[in-house]
């Protein structure tokens, strides 16, 4: 069952039922303002920070979900009946109802009884503030008497207080309102400065800014006291709990309509007025920008660079298969889920609150790699930052907070994949970018401010880190965790009685290894044993790394395979994980996939063999999963991967990040078919028709499927912020249409389904065009014949980096 589908040429999704089984969101703005709309108009918002600047509340695991926070009514001030035309908060059965999430932006149509009302949601380039730009409309033949209500319920500013710290909270709430402006100045009197306006371009008829005022004692958002009376109250709020609230009436003739604009915004005073009289806000630093956007030319403008902006983001990399669902994805949905997962990193959606996590540096340096076509300088900074939390050690912290900068010291390090995330990243910046200059720049470690080093020392460092670290088997050590974070095997006794994850103990005692990591380590130290042949930056020689590499994969191959596939890991005691000797978890799809892609073996048919093991144990219809057989116990010995049921998240869920490392390795074996058919097991716009059993979104990737030991098998979670969108992106565009760049140029490899007969990519690379087209005439899965470029014919598959500005035709035959 679907609830709505694609306008592909709008680059929009558009819902056409309301009452989809999860919210279906989207996120407006990009830059330091940031909000999630819903489909119903709910969601949050907030200014750089989720926890400190959180400017709207949100009731993560409430019922009815997603209700509060943002609101919007329309009243016949005739007949009392009143309905929301994004459906909620009213609730009221809408005539006609259509929700558009488009590229930053969100519109909601709802009709009721010849009225309707419309709303656009977006964010003004550069701006601070959210537009919402509402258009009440009367389409029956007889005058209407409107009244139009705004809702906004302001979270106290630290959300994590705003749902804890009641005895402080109700008694700090301070609002001020001046014409149509309702300021929410809570805590401006103390030490921060900062304050929320909601402003209406109307001549108000009334406001709110008490929240109970508006709701009623014993209401709710669904049927407020002031929609039922048809009056606003004009309430000030003296603590508890302030809203924002506008009362517009609008008198409207058949066929007649008006436009109302709400804004919200925040506002920081520069530094240097820091200390304005208390309680004292300073106005006049948003009085001109309320003016100029409460203007609709202005917003019109705004919307128009808002369009022109993704249409240049997107313009790097477009393509044209044969296949419809492919395209819609890699042309918009996509690389659009990378972008917001980027700037957010996982830190606030509907599932993520925004109060516990900063910017993770394994999942922000993965989000790198599909974004370094579309923003190379912003991926740059960016994985600068990250180095910069890096400890002289090799390893690094976790996590950073993005308002400070710092490493997050209650999670530490020891997660023992995090150095090799780095050495990828930064080989992947410099092969689309050819920038090798990134590895001289000077970088501080997290826990020696006072020592800067070029980016290359730091590569070398993280190298060392892993090396260092080897267990009995030669394999890398495992730390808390690799990749899985609840894998965590270094338990030190096997006495069930006993807590040993918890317990103290000394990090030099741990013995439990990755072959994982293994795996990465080879892949990540191959790349940077191409890189020391781009630039002497490097303090070693390629011929060096390439030993290092070899050498682990020898571990590998040897104590990390199993007869069949990959192994997984091997605990503190020395006994195989993911190994056919094992009674549950006997085969993992990680270690498989990242050891596949490092093509370890691969000459004896090893990766093969994996992967047709992977075919056999762990593909489902709803993708690949983590692990078989799922562990139907809590143990100890294995951690946190034991403590979800069988089929959910880290134990045996098609945790569809890992999906798209089984997806590149069959590419890489030329196994065209296999490859895509997994890429739309999971892809979400294949996935459309299923909606009522995937649940979330259709345009983005969520993080978990629910595999076949869950009861719910096939219902999606998580939907958003995940890795699973970087990673899809690169297997699709990369590896599976294989155009892919390097340090000479782009690499042209297609593995694809025999049936495809040809395909088209544009790509723009190092400042030139490329119009790529791909011929199949014998319907093969991989293989290329030919490639020409401008009508010659040139004899590599690497398109020669020809940087000139121009755009090139390139021609490519398979067979
Ligand atoms: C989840 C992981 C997550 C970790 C850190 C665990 O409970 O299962 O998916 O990465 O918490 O937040
Ligand atoms: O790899 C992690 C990621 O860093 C956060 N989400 C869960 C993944 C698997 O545990």
């Amino acid at each position: 069952m679907k609830y709505g589908h694609f306008d592909d040429e709008a680059r929009e999704y558009v819902i056409t039922e309301p009452q989809t089984p999860r919210p279906w969101i989207n996120y407006i703005g990009r830059q330091d303002y940031v909000g999630m709309i819903s489909n119903t108009g709910g969601g949050y918002s907030f200014y750089q920070d989720p926890r400190y600047r959180r400017l709207i509340r949100y009731r993560y695991n409430n019922a009815p979900r997603n209700v509060g926070g943002r609101g919007l009514y329309v009243r016949d001030a005739e007949s009392g009946e009143y309905f929301s035309p994004t459906f909620q908060p009213a609730r009221e059965p809408l005539d006609d109802y259509e929700a558009r999430h488009g590229l930053g932006y969100t519109t909601i149509r709802g009709e009721k009884d010849d009225v309707a009302g419309e709303v656009t949601y977006f964010v003004p380039p550069g701006e601070d503030l959210e537009a919402w730009r509402v258009t009440v409309e009367n389409n029956s033949d007889e005058s209407r008497n409107l009244q139009l209500f705004s809702l906004v319920e302001f979270c106290l500013w630290d959300a994590v207080d705003d749902s804890s710290n009641y005895q402080r909270n109700y008694n700090t709430g301070e609002v001020e309102v001046e014409d149509s402006v309702i300021y929410q100045k809570t805590e401006y009197r103390e030490r921060r400065n900062h304050f929320a306006y909601f402003a209406c371009s109307a001549d108000i008829d009334g406001f709110d800014t008490q929240r109970d005022a508006f709701v009623g004692q014993y209401n709710g958002f669904d049927e407020p006291a002031v929609l039922e009376d048809g009056e606003a109250t004009d309430s000030i709020a003296h603590g508890w709990s302030p809203i924002g609230s506008h009362q517009v009436d609008v008198e409207l003739e058949p066929g007649e309509s008006e436009e109302v604009v709400f804004l919200l915004g925040y506002h920081e005073n520069p530094q240097d007025d820091k200390w304005a009289e208390p309680g004292v806000i300073n106005k006049e630093y948003v009085e001109e920008t309320i003016e100029e956007y409460l203007d609709p030319a202005a917003l019109d403008e705004s919307f128009t660079e808002l369009e022109e902006f993704w249409a240049d983001q997107l313009s790097a990399l477009q393509v044209e298969t044969p296949d419809p669902e492919t395209d819609r994805m890699v042309n918009t949905w996509n690389p659009y889920q990378n972008t917001v997962t980027m700037n957010l990193a996982r830190s606030a959606s509907l599932y993520e609150t925004g109060l516990t996590r900063g910017i993770g540096f394994r999942d922000s340096l993965q989000d790198q790699l599909a974004v370094l076509h579309q923003f190379p300088d912003r991926a740059r900074k960016r994985i600068l930052n990250l180095a910069k939390i890096q400890l002289k050690d090799g390893g690094a912290y976790h996590q950073y907070t993005p308002l400070t900068g710092e490493g997050n010291a209650d999670i530490g390090g020891g997660f023992n994949d995090d150095p090799m995330w780095l050495v990828m990243s930064t080989a992947a910046y410099v092969k689309e970018t050819g920038d090798t200059s990134i590895l001289a720049e000077e970088v501080v470690y997290e826990n020696e401010p006072g020592t800067e080093e070029p980016l290359a020392e730091h590569l070398q460092r993280a190298v060392e880190y892993v090396r260092e670290r080897r267990g009995p088997h030669d394999l890398p050590l495992i730390g808390h965790a690799d990749w899985n974070d609840c894998l965590n095997l270094n338990c030190f006794s096997e006495n069930p009685d006993e807590s040993f994850q918890t317990a103290e103990h000394d990090v030099e005692e741990e013995r439990a290894e990755s072959v994982f990591i293994g795996g990465q380590f080879v892949y990540a130290v191959e790349e940077l044993a191409e890189l020391a042949d781009q630039t002497d930056l490097l303090p070693e020689s390629a011929e060096e790394y390439q030993r290092y590499a070899d050498e682990m994969a020898d571990a590998v191959a040897d104590a990390g395979w199993d007869g069949a596939w990959f192994r997984r890991a091997y605990d503190h005691f020395e006994d195989p994980i993911g190994s056919s000797e094992n009674d549950e978890g006997q085969i993992f799809v990680e270690s498989n996939g990242m050891c596949g892609m490092a093509g370890i073996g691969r000459e004896d048919g090893k990766v093969q063999d994996a992967m047709d093991s992977v075919r056999e144990r762990l593909a489902t219809e709803h993708g690949i999963v983590l692990h078989q057989p799922a562990f139907t116990e809590y143990d100890e010995r294995y951690g946190e991967i034991t403590s979800y049921p069988p089929g959910y998240k880290e134990n045996g869920s098609v945790f569809c990040h890992t999906n798209p490392w089984i997806m590149i390795t069959e590419a890489k074996l030329g196994n065209g078919e296999r490859a895509f058919d997994y890429y739309k097991r999971i892809c979400p716009a294949a996935r459309e028709d299923i909606s009522d059993v995937h649940t979330t979104e259709p345009y983005v990737y969520a993080q978990t499927i629910a595999g076949p030991d869950a009861p719910t098998t096939g219902e999606a979670k998580n939907s958003w912020l995940t890795g699973t969108a970087a990673w899809n992106y690169v297997a699709i565009t990369q590896y599976i249409l294989g155009v892919r760049p390097d340090h000479d140029g782009l690499v042209v490899d297609p593995s694809i389904p025999a049936e495809w007969d040809e395909f088209s990519v544009h790509r723009e690379f190092r400042g030139a065009t490329y119009e790529i087209t791909v011929e199949n005439p014998d319907g093969v899965e991989s293989g290329v014949d030919r490639v020409e470029i401008d009508g010659d014919t040139i004899d590599s598959q690497t398109i020669p980096d020809l940087g000139d500005g121009e755009v090139h035709d390139v021609r490519v035959v398979m067979g």
